[in-house]
């Protein structure tokens, strides 16, 4: 029993009775990093509050999509509207088009766009889609990029998958996995050559344009350029998920950050602000093959669901002008300076990061491919998650995440957040003397 936590002790042990592992997505259950998860009680602006009234300043932010910070008022304001209004209709409403156009307008590839309930279906449905649209059946995607829990897309997952060390999932059979070839991320010559190879058989190419889930690896120079480059010199549909970018790295996502258009985009949960929605979208000759005008079938009750809408809605108007993503920018850019000198005094790591979003991996001076980042020292990460945790901040529960800085995040928050760092590098080090 955790006696500094009792109450999340004793709900976590309560869940393990009625729920698989005490929790409802693996990596919540800290298998990584050992202990009892917290438990949150409430969440405001930068901060959770678990059970025990306890505050931290948070760098998971629901995994990404909370950009404005927690219970941001614009997002608050527009729900408590709407939801007396209706919470669902199965039948389109205004703003689900408004929703699309603004979409539409950010990402200047997506001509249209389709709303389903979360990250997962929207690269389900893409990988239909251009399996249906090119009559091939192959899917190219790169090792460690996650793509949700999709059975063909399990293949050298990240994730959680990693941080179990699952090669892959149970009850995939074979066959389900027989048409994903797998290729290395920042690899273009070896992409390449295979795309070249299989051309004929392949329908897509799926990554994430920054590897979010092996932490943050951003793209090399060129890698993307490539990329686009081979599967439009063979018809391949070049699919981008930007579940985690999408909105965060850029206004218009990491597509209009390393200026590559991909044909088909995945989107997640920062479009419904942080609650579950997702959406693919790309160009309008490929998504007219969808059903109700095409043969490739694609549905879902939920899909575009008001509530959900609403905050989505509310979320990306407040993303509109430059300073937004000048202080987001700047907010990540003085944590990883932060970090980073807190490293020059004798740490073993490196810090990547890509706008607001980071992963601080330990061990390694350079992570450029999901190999290196395996190469981390896990068990000092599971050290440094239960030390921040100590000193008031909660990071993502393994070191194959990103960090999420948001706007609510204050310069008092960050420095707070590299004093900690700071101060456990010192114990941390006394502790190897
Ligand atoms: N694997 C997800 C993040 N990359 C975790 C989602 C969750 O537990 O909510």
């Amino acid at each position: 029993m955790d006696s500094f936590r009792p109450a999340s002790a004793n709900l976590f042990e309560r869940s393990r009775r009625v729920v698989p592992g005490g929790v409802n997505s693996p990596v919540r259950a800290w298998n990584a990093v050992g202990g009892n998860p917290l438990y949150i009680a409430r969440a405001e602006g930068s901060r959770i509050i678990d059970q025990e009234g306890r505050a931290y300043i948070d760098y998971v932010c629901a995994w990404g999509p909370l950009i404005l910070g927690h219970a941001a008022a614009a997002v608050v304001d527009a729900l408590v509207k709407a939801v007396p209004e209706g919470t669902g209709f199965g039948a389109p409403t205004a703003k689900e088009v408004e929703l699309a156009e603004l979409v539409g307008e950010r990402m200047g590839g997506v001509e249209q766009v389709r709303l389903v309930n979360s990250g997962t279906e929207a690269t389900m449905s893409a990988i239909r889609l251009a399996r249906g649209y090119t009559g091939r059946s192959k899917v190219l995607k790169f090792d460690g990029c996650y793509h949700g829990h999709v059975d063909a897309l399990l293949a050298k997952a990240g994730s959680g998958v990693e941080s179990f060390s699952l090669p892959d999932s149970a009850g995939v059979p074979e066959g389900f996995t027989a048409d994903t070839l797998l290729a290395r991320f920042n690899d273009a010559g070896s992409v390449c050559g295979l795309v070249d190879r299989r051309c004929e058989e392949l329908a897509a190419v799926i990554v994430e344009p920054v590897c979010g889930n092996m932490g943050v690896i951003p793209p090399e120079p060129g890698f993307l350029e490539a990329l686009r480059e081979v599967t439009a010199r063979h018809g391949i549909v070049l699919i981008f998920d930007e579940v985690i970018t999408g909105f965060r790295v850029a206004r218009g996502g990491a597509q209009e950050r390393y200026g590559v258009t991909p044909d088909l985009t995945c989107l997640g949960k920062v479009l419904g602000g942080g609650l579950p929605v997702g959406a693919f979208g790309g160009r309008r000759d490929i998504m007219a093959r969808l059903a109700p005008d095409g043969p490739v079938y694609q549905a879902g009750t939920l899909s575009g669901n008001p509530v959900t809408v609403t905050a989505g809605l509310a979320t990306l108007r407040a993303l509109e002008g430059p300073e937004v993503y000048r202080e987001l920018e700047e907010k990540g850019c003085m944590l990883e300076a932060g970090l980073r000198e807190v490293l020059s005094r004798g740490v073993a790591g490196t810090v990547n990061r890509v706008g607001s979003m980071l992963t601080l991996f330990l061990g390694p001076e350079r992570v450029a491919s999901p190999d290196d980042a395996r190469a981390c020292d896990r068990e000092r990460f599971a050290r440094l998650f239960h030390g921040m945790l100590a000193r008031g901040v909660y990071l993502p529960p393994s070191q194959f995440e990103a960090w999420f800085v948001s706007l609510a995040h204050s310069e008092e928050d960050v420095a707070a957040t590299v004093a900690a760092f700071a101060d456990w590098a010192e114990e941390e080090g006394a502790r190897a003397r």
